[in-house]
């Protein structure tokens, strides 16, 4: 029987790489993102698994918990869940950093990762199984100077991730960590607000990772056997040996 994967964020990025590895190895696929003309895209690898789309903003509580709610049975026997929707939203320091920036990482990458989590875990729980994948990053592990606000957001990640696996493993879902360093993404056009020079001096002069080189740790994570609990993967460029420590040629 094929497994089922809720994807957040799949409209772009590392999410949507991971869609597409996932229909390659006929896992059936809940594409989640705000972009409903995004995900009619990625829909099209209906032609390789059955695909459906939830539009929703993982920070809109009552949204994710109805969206999900709304899903058939059938597409309720979610094995897979892969909480990666998040973003950076620009760079400044404590003082003189945007509310709103803080408002929109604290809110979606926190909150919004647990809101869709706390609406998968229980159909989890019913069955006793299911992985659940958390999308964290190198800047969750080290702190960089005018990143605070994002990297206390990735933190936070970290920590949930020991949380859920301590609370779930018993019931037989494994919970897997991934930091991702430098990956080129739309993340620095989100982060610099479509500001393309500026986003494309942060890949410039490395060859930056890329979103199906994560994609390709995620599927190892949940293709490991049952008595093997990937528990962190931290996937840095070949250049990068630190978060803001690159190698530039
Ligand atoms: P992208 O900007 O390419 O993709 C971000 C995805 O998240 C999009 O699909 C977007 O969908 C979705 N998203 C963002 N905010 C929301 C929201 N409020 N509600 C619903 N969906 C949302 O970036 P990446 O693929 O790089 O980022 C994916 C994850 O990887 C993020 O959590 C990021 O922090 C993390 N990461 C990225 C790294 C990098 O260098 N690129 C490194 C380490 C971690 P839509 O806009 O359609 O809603
Ligand atoms: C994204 C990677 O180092 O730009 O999480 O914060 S970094």
């Amino acid at each position: 029987m094929s497994r089922i994967a809720l994807i957040t964020g799949a409209t772009s990025g590392i999410g949507k790489a991971t869609a597409q590895l996932f229909a390659g190895a006929g896992i059936d696929l809940i594409l989640c993102g705000r972009r409903q003309e995004r995900l009619d895209e990625v829909s099209e690898l209906s032609t390789k698994v059955k695909v459906t789309t939830l539009v929703f903003d993982v920070r809109d509580k009552g949204a994710v918990i109805a969206m999900i709610g709304s899903l058939p049975d059938d597409w309720k026997n979610i094995d897979i869940l892969v909480n990666n929707a998040g973003n950076a939203h620009g760079m400044g320091s404590l003082d003189e950093g945007d509310t709103d920036d803080w408002d929109a990482m604290i809110d979606g990458n926190v909150k919004g990762l647990l809101y869709v989590s706390k609406a998968v875990i229980p159909l989890m729980l019913e069955k006793g199984a299911g992985h659940i994948v958390n999308i964290s990053s190198i800047a969750g592990k080290q702190t960089y100077i005018n990143g605070a606000v994002y990297c206390a957001s990735k933190a936070a990640v970290e920590v949930l991730s020991e949380g859920m696996r301590l609370e779930l493993t018993q019931h037989g879902i494994k919970v897997t960590n991934v930091a991702p360093g430098a990956v080129e993404t739309e993340f620095s056009l989100v982060r610099f607000k479509g500001d393309e020079n500026r986003a494309e001096k942060v890949y410039e002069g490395f060859d930056p990772l890329q979103a199906s080189d994560i994609a390709d740790a995620i599927l190892y994570a949940i293709n490991a056997p049952s008595r093997v609990t990937i528990a962190d993967i931290t996937i840095l460029a070949g250049a990068q040996s630190a978060a803001t420590t690159i190698h530039r040629k």
